[in-house]
């Protein structure tokens, strides 16, 4: 074991003398001891419409068994459904989660059948994002529910991609690696299947898809990878049942003129899918998912939220500039609605007024009006009182009057009768 000391000294690269056994040539063994204690996490994100053998493929995959009832057509919503597994091959560790649409295709809005897809793979960001920005981390026992890949199961019409599916890829290729699968692909003659492969590449590009393409920057993997890039998209079978082939028991499908082996790479891609989903390609569906999916998705969260990284002027800014700036812009917004309610209050209150007024005026004349009525009213019963008056003297006095020429009269009788005896 041999170690050396390089040192630039101006443009000379001098070789020091080699010295000791230093010991990190265990690094990376380090790393994998870490890794296999840590155990490792993989989050699947299975889209296609009812029936396509979504749940099936999994089980296949994963040796699961779900023991799932057939999903019904007549769902309103699409529904995510979650299944969290905890497998071990060897002394490797792996949480495995799986989510699947339930009753994607089947609602007559294409947007109901894609938006809860595209609020889940948002909210699992949102969740990692809020824990990156909490001031105490806990990333160490943090369960990553990003997805990392999706499988996206397409009918084998054997025509072209529908619509929905056109608009769902379209929607979710920045936030996922998407593998396209050809479900059901015994459904479908060999011949026909390269045409509708090639017809469904075609449509990818000329509707501007991405998906996920496995990598070829790695000596090891390069050849293998392009190779596989070429199979896209996957022509998949899934069959959970055991049946005899030669001496041999294997899992396929058995039809009336033989049997489809799901494992045999001469019969469909599956074996090709489950190499390049977990043996091959599983931390760089990883590493894709963080370093471009989330990182994406943090930019435009953070712009959002008014981050940026330079000024108007092209200087760097601090996130404490950018703070006190932003800070400084609330202030300020909260001064003008202040200000702008202050003013609507006080025009109300002057509308208000000039109302109040308007309606007292009103009822001091109506009180004036009445009050004049009244005086006169007043004078005139004054008046008649007065002739009423009047008229009880008059009448008294005329009683008087009678009276006296009564009794005058009485008296004049009396004497004529005492002069006439
Ligand atoms: N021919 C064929 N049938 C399949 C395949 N995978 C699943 N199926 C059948 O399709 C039906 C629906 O499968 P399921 O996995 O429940 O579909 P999901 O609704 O997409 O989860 C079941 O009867 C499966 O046996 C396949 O690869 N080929
Ligand atoms: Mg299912």
């Amino acid at each position: 074991l041999t170690c050396v000391f390089f040192q630039q000294k101006e443009e000379n690269i001098r070789c020091l003398t080699m010295l000791g056994h230093f010991g990190f040539e265990c690094l990376p063994h380090q790393l994998v001891t870490k890794s296999i204690q840590q155990g490792f996490s993989f989050n699947i994100l299975c889209v296609g419409e009812t029936g396509l053998g979504k749940s099936t493929l999994i089980d296949t995959l994963f040796n699961t068994n779900s023991r799932e009832k057939k999903s019904s057509h007549f769902r309103p919503n699409v529904e995510l459904k979650i299944q969290t597994y905890q497998l071990q091959e060897s002394n490797v560790q792996l949480k495995l989660t799986v989510v699947t649409t339930v009753g994607y295709g089947d609602q007559m809005s294409k947007e109901a059948s894609y938006q809860p897809i595209v609020s889940y793979v948002d909210a699992q960001f949102e969740a990692y994002f809020q824990e990156e920005l909490k001031i105490k981390r806990s990333f160490a026992d943090y369960h990553d529910t990003r997805i990392h890949v999706c499988l996206f199961f397409i009918a084998p019409t054997g025509h072209s991609l529908k619509a929905l599916d056109l608009l769902t890829l379209k929607t979710i290729d920045s936030k996922v690696n998407i593998i396209p699968l050809i479900a059901k692909a015994d459904t479908i003659s060999k011949n026909d299947l390269q045409t509708f492969k090639s017809k469904i590449m075609n449509e990818l590009i000329s509707n501007g898809i991405q998906i996920y393409q496995f990598p070829t920057d790695d000596k090891t993997t390069a050849q293998m990878n392009s190779s596989m890039n070429e199979h896209l998209p996957f022509a998949v079978v899934g069959c959970m049942d055991e049946v005899k082939v030669g001496k041999r028991m294997v899992r396929g499908r058995l039809y009336p003129w033989g049997v489809l082996q799901v494992e045999n790479e001469n019969h469909c891609d599956f074996v090709k899918l489950r190499d390049m989903l977990l043996c091959t390609n599983t931390e760089h569906l990883k590493e894709v998912t963080h370093t471009k999916h989330y990182e994406c998705y943090r930019r435009c969260r953070l712009q959002k939220m008014g981050f940026t990284d330079v000024g108007p002027d092209n200087q760097p800014l601090s996130f404490q500039e950018i703070y006190e700036a932003k800070r400084k812009e609330f202030h300020e917004q909260c001064q003008r609605e202040e200000e702008e309610l202050k003013h609507k209050f006080m025009q109300r209150v002057m509308e208000k007024e000039i109302a109040f007024k308007e309606t007292e005026k009103e009822l001091q004349d109506k009180f004036e009006r009445l009050k004049r009525i009244q005086q006169e009213e007043t004078i005139k019963l004054e008046e008649e009182k007065r002739k009423l008056d009047e008229e009880i003297m008059n009448f008294y006095k005329m009683k008087a009057d009678s009276e006296i020429s009564q009794t005058q009269g009485c008296a004049n009788i009396k004497k004529d009768k005492d002069r006439k005896k």
